[in-house]
This record gives structure tokens, C-alpha cells and sequence, in this order.
């Protein structure tokens, strides 16, 4: 089932066609792909699809909308198709199906959320100061704060940032700007989806927004309200990205992990494939939060840690190298430090291996290899020895920022056993063994 939510922002009578072009392999189920829509100003209507076909792999289908009476102008939107509650659901930012791009390549201008604007208030340091709020929609369409993201501000007329700062985890930011000739000129907020920790990019290209320009006033902070990202530009959908790391930022935070180690990691989005090389995280959907979380486990351990890796190819349910087995088991452990509940009794991911999915990693498929030569179950040991959930022998539960002190202290680390290895000196001998007992039930022998 797939909705395409129309809705017309402006305050005219919008009316045109709405098609959904299917990728191969799926079709629909009754009706046409293509309707009439007519839309008074402001109003909203939900078109429903019902489509079937093979989500064995990645699908992504294209809503195209053509205004009445122009037949050359028209606007596309993706929509992501996924199984949720066993029917093929959609998932997009296109709710008001957008043009591509409105302005030059990865820069996009920000809209004000209506609301009124504060006056100007003397700033505490006496320079003259910019305030305003970051704000974009994830991706169920909600309203969500743009945290950690990058605010410079850069004269109206040109030249280098007069200020550099950062939004804030509720996406609000204040930067001031010393210098006494700074009153009454104008700059322009501008938004880059990335800090010291990481960047989301296209090539060599970071996603930046620019908000209208301001006059700033001396001695007083400036509000520049709610700023808002629009929906439907691929900027909108490099936030999603941006927003499922900064989980992994809080991970470290919310547990005051010292993170001194993370040097800027290259976030390169599309990509054609989602793996880590190279310093930098390749991704091909920025929906896909359970892979975003596993990719940047890779870039994580190798940044952060002297663990070794072992490559080539690899197959979930299948045994292969101690240490890829490793390295891939830590990198989903980690996504689900980050995205799933620690309490959780059948925690598991959405998108990953979309063959098995949903990968479960409290309760591991009976019929995935044996052993610590195999990744899931590799993750699935780390889960029990982290997760609040008591299933079997599993009775442990060891926050992440003692796992992460563990794999620190490991000195180039090429498998489970090392990392065990690791454990056994640090913990005290009267809890070495119920470690032991909750890790080994999900099929892994340690000494
Ligand atoms: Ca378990
Ligand atoms: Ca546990
Ligand atoms: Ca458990």
C-alpha cells in the first residue's frame, strides 16, 4: 500500500496528474498508476496504491507530477518501497513533490516557519549576535530538530565567514560576531550538514542551506526564527543521514565517553554501494538507519579502535574469517547501540540484508552458522552482554561505555576471542563467568 500525501502549500487551485512509476518486478494491484488531482489552496489528500512484486531488493519508485496546461513542466519525487506488517509500504519526503533542485548543486535555500520574531535583546558579550532555530522532517514526515549541524554566517555581499558556529542537540544556535563596523551590515546564515566529527557530502561537496540574509544589530542578538529545510530535495533526504549519526555521537555523549580519538569521518551520499573505505562511509539510501548505523560502526572501529579486519566476501547467515566476522559483528552491535532499545526482547533492524531481514540479534535464526567465524552471531553475543533484557543465560547487562573502554584496550584485536580475551583481565573473576554464559548462548565458544 502506498500513499502519496499531496499537499498544495500555496493558495491557488493546483491541478494536474500524479503517476507512480514502479520499478521492475512489481505491479499494481487494481487501478491505474496514473490520476487526476485537483487541489484548492492549502488543501490535502491522500492518494492510496496497492502494489505487489519482489522486495528482495532495493526498490525505489518515482511519483511524477504534471501541472495542468503546461505539458513540458512536471515534478518527481522517490519513494522507497519497504515491507511493513507484511504489505509493501512507501516512504518518502516527497509529500509536496518537489523539483529536483531550486538553486545551484547541493546548496538549498531554507524556509521560515510562520511564527513572530523576537526583537533584538542585548547580547551578553556585548557583540553584535544572530539566534534562530534549525528544524527539517525526518524521514515519517515529522518535524525534527537539525542538531550538530554547522552555521556560518557570510557577509551579504560576499567573501569569508565573518562567524562559525553550531546548532545545538535541540537545533537551536547563537553565533556572535565581534568587530565594531558590524552593525547594520547584512549575512546570510549559512547551514552545513556536517561538524568536526563528520560531513555528509556529494563528492567533494557538502550539503549547505542558506536563510535569508539579516541586518545585524550592534550590541543585540538578531532572531532569525524557525528555519525550516523544505521537503523533497536531496538535501531533505542528506539530513536523514545526518540525523542517524548524530545517534551515534550521543552514544559517546550520553555516556560522557571521551571521543578525543574521532577525527572528521567523509559521509559520500549516493554512493553506488554502502560500505566503508577509505576513511569515508558509502551509502546508498538515506532511509535505510539500521545501514547507515552498521557503515558507520566500520568507520567507528577503525577509527577509534587497533582492531584488524579481515575482508571479502561475506554472507550473514554464513561462516567465513574470525576476524570479518568480527569486524561486520561489531559494526551491527554497534547500530543497535545506537538505534535499538536495550530492553528490547526481540530487537532487531529493518533494512539490513534485506534476504534475512529483519535481522534479529537477541534471538539468532537456528539455522545461521555456528561460531565466532560468523557475524551475526558475533553481534548477537555482544548484544547479550550489553542489553537489559535477561533471555537464557543471559543475565549481564554492561553499558556501552565500559564495551567501548574494552575495545579500546585491545591491542590489535582480530576476533571475538581476543576481544574476550580483553574482558576476562578487566572484569572481576566473580563475573567472568555469567559474561561468559550470556555471550556463548548465542552460539559462540569462548575459552
Ligand atoms: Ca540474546
Ligand atoms: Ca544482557
Ligand atoms: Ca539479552
Amino acid at each position: 500500500m502506498l500513499d502519496a500525501v499531496l499537499m498544495n502549500t500555496s493558495d491557488e487551485l493546483v491541478a494536474g496528474s500524479l503517476e507512480l512509476r514502479l520499478p521492475s518486478g512489481f505491479e499494481l494491484v487494481s487501478g491505474g498508476t496514473k490520476t487526476a488531482v485537483a487541489l484548492r489552496g492549502g488543501e490535502t489528500r491522500t492518494q492510496r496504491f496497492v502494489a505487489r512484486g519482489d522486495l528482495g531488493v532495493r526498490a525505489v519508485a518515482e511519483a511524477v507530477f504534471r501541472p495542468a496546461g503546461t505539458p513540458l513542466a512536471f515534478s518527481r519525487g522517490r519513494v522507497f518501497l519497504v515491507q511493513r506488517d507484511g504489505a509493501i509500504a512507501g516512504l518518502t519526503t516527497a509529500q509536496a513533490i518537489d523539483a529536483e533542485a531550486v538553486s545551484g548543486p547541493n546548496t538549498f535555500r531554507l524556509a521560515r516557519l510562520p511564527g513572530a520574531l523576537e526583537a533584538p535583546v542585548p547580547s551578553p558579550d556585548g557583540n553584535a549576535a544572530v539566534k534562530g532555530r534549525l528544524t527539517w522532517y525526518d524521514a515519517n514526515g515529522n518535524l525534527a530538530a537539525g542538531r550538530f549541524v554547522t552555521v556560518e554566517l557570510v557577509p551579504a555581499a560576499g567573501g569569508q565567514p565573518a562567524a562559525k558556529g553550531l546548532t545545538d542537540q535541540d537545533g537551536n544556535f547563537q553565533i556572535s560576531v565581534a568587530g565594531a563596523d558590524i552593525a547594520g551590515k547584512s549575512f546570510v546564515p549559512r547551514f552545513t550538514l556536517g561538524n568536526e566529527r563528520w560531513l555528509v557530502k556529494k563528492s567533494d561537496k557538502p550539503y549547505t542551506w542558506e536563510a535569508a540574509a539579516l541586518t545585524l544589530a550592534g550590541g543585540s542578538v538578531v532572531d532569525a526564527g524557525d528555519l525550516v529545510l523544505p521537503k523533497g530535495l536531496p538535501s531533505s533526504e542528506a539530513a536523514w543521514i545526518h540525523n542517524t549519526i548524530s545517534k551515534a555521537l550521543d552514544a559517546f555523549t550520553s555516556r560522557s565517553i571521551e571521543i578525543g580519538w574521532w577525527n572528521r569521518i567523509g559521509i559520500e551520499w549516493p554512493a553506488d554501494g554502502d560500505y566503508y573505505s577509505w576513511s569515508e562511509v558509502n551509502l546508498t539510501e538515506p532511509h535505510q538507519w539500521d545501514v547507515i548505523g552498521h557503515e558507520f560502526g566500520h568507520a567507528i572501529f577503525f577509527t577509534g579502535t587497533s582492531s584488524q579486519a579481515g575482508g571479502g566476501q561475506h554472507k550473514i547467515d554464513e561462516c567465513y574469517s574470525q576476524s570479518l566476522a568480527f569486524s561486520e559483528g561489531w559494526a551491527t552491535f554497534f547500530g543497535g547501540v545506537c538505534h535499538l532499545d536495550r530492553g528490547d526482547a526481540d530487537a532487531k533492524f529493518q533494512f539490513l540484508v534485506p534476504r534475512r531481514a529483519p535481522i534479529r540479534i537477541e534471538n539468532v535464526p537456528a539455522d545461521v552458522c555456528m561460531g565466532e567465524k560468523n557475524e551475526w552471531r558475533v553481534s548477537a553475543a555482544l548484544w547479550d552482554l550489553y542489553d537489559t533484557h535477561e533471555d537464557g543465560n543471559d543475565k549481564v547487562a554492561y553499558d556501552f561505555d565500559k564495551i567501548w573502554a574494552w575495545m579500546r584496550k585491545g591491542n590489535r584485536m582480530g576476533s571475538l576471542s581476543d576481544f574476550w580475551a580483553v574482558i576476562k583481565k578487566e572484569l572481576p573473576a566473580g563475573e567472568i563467568a555469567a559474561a561468559r554464559d550470556s555471550m556463548q548462548q548465542s552460539g559462540v565458544t569462548l575459552k
